[in-house]
């Protein structure tokens, strides 16, 4: 059972790789059209310098970004972009903000903002956890 806690102890607080860590410019380009966004889902680290190129393919789209407050609008053929530092953690909706098409409720995205060594973390400990559980029975 020691060896299961020291395990653990170790996990959580083992150096996260440098990569992760440092904040870092991304550009993202997140293509509109009327059966969704394109990307639906993406990741960044906290912290991140992040600039959205949004690329309306068929009618006008917006994306409104749910806990930043942020939003653009960007025409046929004339991309936009939306810049902004990922300072908040967690996972937030973005959607389209302009009224497009019988789809439109249904234009949402999602945005992670979250260390992938975080992660990698809860789910050691949750291993870990679920390994310590069926210890006696084993023996
Ligand atoms: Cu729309």
């Amino acid at each position: 059972m020691w060896l299961v806690a020291a395990a653990t102890l170790g996990i959580a607080v083992a150096p996260l790789p440098l990569s992760s860590a440092r904040p870092t410019e991304r550009r993202v380009r997140i293509e509109a059209s009327m059966s969704g966004f394109t990307p639906a889902a993406i990741t960044v680290n906290p912290g991140d310098r992040v600039t959205v190129e949004l690329v309306a393919t068929d009618v006008v789209h917006g994306l409104y970004l749910d806990g930043y407050g942020l939003s653009v609008t960007a025409d046929p053929g004339q991309p936009a972009t939306l810049t902004f530092v990922a300072d908040r953690p967690g996972t937030f909706r973005f959607r389209c903000s302009v009224t497009c098409g019988p789809l439109h409720p249904f234009l949402v995205g999602k945005l992670r903002v979250g260390s992938k060594g975080l992660l990698w973390r809860a789910a050691a400990i949750a291993a870990l956890i679920a390994a310590a559980a069926v210890w006696p029975v084993r023996r």
